[in-house]
């Protein structure tokens, strides 16, 4: 990993450690409570996959990406693929790279990135090691690596930059290239899987695979450059009174509260602010008593028809979930997916996407309530498909909707490769927190304090 990286995915690494060992220690119980009581509403939060905004990036704190491989294999014209310009050479003759070609980039979903063209790691000559020197340098500094073949397949070459890269513990992908030429040797592909190397068949040269490439790419990118957004810090300061609404009833976990209402709690003493908890009952009467208007208030979900009533307007409102969807995912997209609920009609397939595979309940929200809820909406039939775990499909654009669980048991990223698929595949996708929101008639209100993702919302209904 780059130097500079480096350094600051240490640190966020640290900052980010604690919350996710927390988290899975608290799965299991979680687990129950959330499927119990609605709970697994988790809507998911805006922001962008990129740990820092392009323009503000220098060089050296992008995600490097080496592009490596033997001559002639296209590594010039997938950059070029990948980037959508010409700036690396392309010729039918072997060894047109012979220094490495960077070119900075905001690769969608990943953020800020720098690819790296090199010269072919089979060259020859006194000349061609010099130049496969430079290119084991550039080998030993990437984050990501991309090893690009023929359609011949790999050879001892590629092996050999795949142990290399492996040693190194760099990701990498391998990419079949010029897969318009031939199919990538089945058994190569298959060893790789078994392997668990990530492989994708691709044309560089007509275009096709490169999103599944970036998507690969995606997968690759360690954790601590996607973004670790606040819960609650940014819509708060300091002095700022937060109200948060939690039901003690019987379905509650004995003795404690449950992790999003934890983090929100510490988020809320991070930033300096007041927090004041109460049961959905006493709201109201303890909204009465206040001399300090609450800058917020942020209730369970299940709570949410109650305390958007018993809050006044002048005082914002939202939802633990919709605070727990900056964790995981891009909010905006959600949101836009929550808006096709509107136009879903009788006949549509739905796909409900659960990221593990779990106890279902008799009335799971996932599997029971969230269709029923759909159906209404759409005033007729709808074909519901389940899918859970890694079994989230390749081709989704059968469906007219996604809709998404909370994903308390995978990562950020997860969910966020999973939202760039149905986006480039054009099929609006949301989640069960937002698509209760919607159901309860309450999604406006509850988005009130995120306006840009609130426009998304309403541009989803408007289908624009
Ligand atoms: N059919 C086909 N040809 C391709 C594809 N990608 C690249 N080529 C051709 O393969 C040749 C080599 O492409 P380059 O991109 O220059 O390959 P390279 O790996 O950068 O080569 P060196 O810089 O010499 O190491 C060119 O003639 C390209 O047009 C592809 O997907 N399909
Ligand atoms: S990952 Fe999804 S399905 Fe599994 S427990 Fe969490 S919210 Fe439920
Ligand atoms: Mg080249």
């Amino acid at each position: 990993m780059n130097k500079n990286l480096t350094a600051i995915n240490a640190e966020t690494t640290e900052k980010t450690r604690r919350p996710q060992s927390d988290r899975q220690e608290n799965i299991p119980n979680e687990h129950a409570w959330f499927f119990l009581f609605d709970l697994c509403v988790s809507a998911y939060s805006a922001s962008k996959v990129v740990y820092m905004n392009m323009l503000e990036t220098p060089k050296g704190l992008r995600l490097h990406i080496g592009i490596f491989g033997r001559r002639n294999t296209g590594k010039s014209t997938l950059m070029n693929a990948l980037i959508g310009q010409s700036i690396s050479i392309v010729s039918e003759q072997p060894g047109t790279t012979t220094d490495p070609v960077e070119k900075t980039f905001e690769l969608a979903p990943l953020g800020p990135v720098v690819f790296i063209d090199t010269a072919g790691f089979d060259d020859e000559g006194t000349l061609g090691e010099l130049r496969v020197k430079k290119t084991r340098e550039v080998l030993e500094r990437v984050d990501i690596g991309l090893v690009v073949a023929g359609p011949e397949g790999l050879g001892s070459f590629e092996q050999q930059l795949v142990a290399t890269l492996r040693e190194a513990q760099t990701p990498l992908v391998v990419v079949f290239n010029k897969a318009d030429l031939a199919a990538p040797p089945a058994d190569q592909v298959a060893q790789l899987a078994r392997e668990e190397i990530e492989s994708v068949a691709i044309s560089a040269a007509q275009l096709t695979g490169i999103d599944r490439l970036k998507e690969a790419l995606f997968r690759q990118a360690p954790e601590a450059c996607i973004e670790d957004p606040r819960l609650v810090g940014d819509l708060i300061g300091p002095g700022d009174l937060v109200v948060l609404v939690v039901p003690i009833d019987l379905g509650a976990p004995k003795g404690r509260l449950i992790l999003p209402q934890v983090q929100t709690l510490r988020d809320i003493l991070d930033s300096d602010a007041v927090s004041l908890m109460v049961k959905e009952r006493e709201l109201a009467v303890a909204l009465s008593r206040m001399s300090v208007k609450p800058k917020l208030v942020v209730c369970d979900s299940q709570v949410v028809l109650k305390v958007a009533a018993d809050t006044p307007p002048d005082i914002r409102m939202t939802t633990f979930s919709i605070l727990m969807a900056r964790f995981k995912g891009n909010m905006h997209g959600f949101a836009a997916g929550a808006g096709a609920i509107s136009r879903l009609k009788p006949g549509d397939r739905i796909l409900i996407a659960e990221a593990c595979s779990h106890h279902a309940l008799a009335d799971d929200i996932g599997r029971v309530k969230i269709p029923r809820w759909l159906r209404q909406y759409a005033g007729g039939h709808l074909e519901i498909d389940v899918k859970s775990g890694k079994d989230f499909p390749e081709d989704l654009t059968p469906y007219a909707l996604i809709v998404q669980c909370g994903g308390c048991t995978v990562t950020r990223k997860q969910i966020l490769v999973r939202q760039y698929r149905a986006e480039r595949q054009g099929v609006p996708m949301t989640n069960y927190g937002m698509a209760i929101s919607v159901s309860q008639g309450v999604i406006e209100r509850a988005l009130e304090c995120f306006p840009a993702v609130l426009n998304a919302y309403r541009r989803g209904v408007r289908g624009s």
